[in-house]
């Protein structure tokens, strides 16, 4: 199904940029968006990221600022961390963060000094480069020791991270990542970091939209500092927000501005108050429950098709598939699905004996195709699918490839994505 066009000021304008544009939206409607950290905003969050407020610089907090004119800039920001707080039951909220790595340095500066130990998981088990990976200026600046997940079970071994936390004394645990399928144990972490002595930083950039809507349990009260971006699960716009309780509420706003950052994006600022908005209704947590619903579905699909999932299935909106036992690199495999209509990640599986960037798995996830209306009931064909598409990635049969990309927007047509243009 052919998109209309839209935008006709940047067309006028720019009509290169313009079919970019148009090109991107068309490839958001025809595929199936798997990666899972991806999403599709509202047409609100859409509107609200591209207003007038990106005209005006604000540095400072509402009521503090650097510069005057700010009558509704304030109130924007005020009404953005009301929300936040409101949602998430938290003292404190600050969303001025640019997005998830800026967030989680500026918890670095809140609490660190270079060269301390920090204590994250590491990036091939499923955790995130902020969280003291090596390559990171967290790994690079700081001290990062890091825990894993047990090869036996793919599940986070406790008394592993307690004795590495006991025998280093990070001044920062960070728990949460990138490619966890399971529930993170708040609480277990939290004594962990008692015992320890460290802050602990609760990074829900995943999943945060499964808290927010009732369908993951919540990081409050058990972590000092919650980090989350707000494009994933939460369905917002490109930023991200640090929330704490009271206590480190001035250490936090001191190490956004001045420490790290400039001007906040205003426009963001308000597309976020537009998500979390949206983030409180009721339907919002039947989106939350459908995006796990799904993603159990579409892991039960997978596993009776011969697929090998880390931890054996998934708790959240997420599914980290090792293809090994396909005999398909994960790279190989990501790629022909791209070809195929459907976008996925390669990603490291843990353990994995390949090189991140030509790993063994592929990482999948539920919250695009589910903000499309698709359900349980689609995800023995979206599992029949990426049978077929790694079946045809081993054989370089491109054919096979071109049928079901086909087969996927047919499909797809049915179920229009929110914010993309409509006749
Ligand atoms: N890039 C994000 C993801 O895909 O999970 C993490 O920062």
């Amino acid at each position: 199904m052919t998109l209309p066009l839209s935008h006709p000021a940047l067309s006028a304008t720019d009509p290169e940029l313009a079919a970019l544009v148009g090109a991107e939206e068309q490839l958001q409607a025809d595929t199936l968006r798997l990666i899972p950290s991806e999403n599709y905003v509202s047409q609100a969050v859409l509107e609200a990221s591209g207003t007038v407020l990106q005209n005006k610089y604000s540095e400072g907090y509402a009521g503090r600022r650097y510069y005057e004119g700010q009558q509704n800039i304030d109130q924007v920001e005020r009404l953005a961390t009301a929300r936040a707080k409101a949602l998430f039951g938290v003292d404190h909220a600050n969303v001025q963060p640019y997005s998830g790595s800026p967030a989680n340095l500026a918890v670095y500066l809140a609490f660190a000094e270079p060269g301390d130990t920090v204590m994250g998981m590491a990036l091939p088990m499923g955790g995130h480069l902020t969280h003291g990976w090596g390559v990171s200026v967290t790994g690079k600046w700081f001290r990062g020791v890091q825990y894993g997940v047990r090869q036996d079970t793919g599940l986070i071994d406790f008394d592993e991270v307690r004795d590495l936390a006991l025998k280093e004394r990070p001044k920062l645990i960070f728990c949460g990542g990138t490619a966890l399928p399971r529930t993170i144990d708040f609480a277990a972490f939290a004594e962990i970091a008692r015992e320890s002595g460290a802050v602990l930083v609760a990074d829900v950039a995943h999943i945060a939209g499964l808290i927010a809507g009732g369908a993951h349990p919540s990081p409050v009260p058990h972590a000092d500092v919650i980090s989350t971006t707000t494009h994933k699960t939460l369905r917002g716009p490109r930023g991200a927000m640090l929330m704490s309780r009271e206590e480190h509420a001035k250490a936090i706003d001191k190490a956004v501005f001045p420490g790290l950052q400039g001007g906040p994006h205003n426009q963001t600022t308000a597309a976020i108050a537009v998500a979390l908005h949206e983030a409180a209704q009721p339907s919002f947590r039947d989106y939350a429950h459908a995006v796990v619903a799904n993603a159990k579905a579409l892991a039960e699909a997978l596993l009776a098709r011969g697929f090998d999932l880390v931890s054996g299935g998934t708790d959240n909106h997420l599914i980290l598939m090792d293809l090994t036992p396909k005999d398909v690199p994960g790279k190989v495999a990501a790629k022909a699905l791209d070809r195929a209509g459907i976008v996925v990640n390669y990603n490291t599986v843990p353990y994995d004996p390949r090189k991140p960037f030509d790993p063994s798995g592929v990482r999948i996830g539920t919250p695009s195709l589910t903000s499309r209306g698709l359900g349980t009931e689609h995800m023995a064909a979206v599992a029949d699918w990426i049978d077929r598409g790694v079946t045809a990635a081993r054989t370089g049969d491109e054919d096979a490839l071109a049928g079901i990309r086909a087969e996927v927007a047919d499909l797809m047509a049915s179920f229009p994505a929110p914010g993309l243009p409509t006749d």
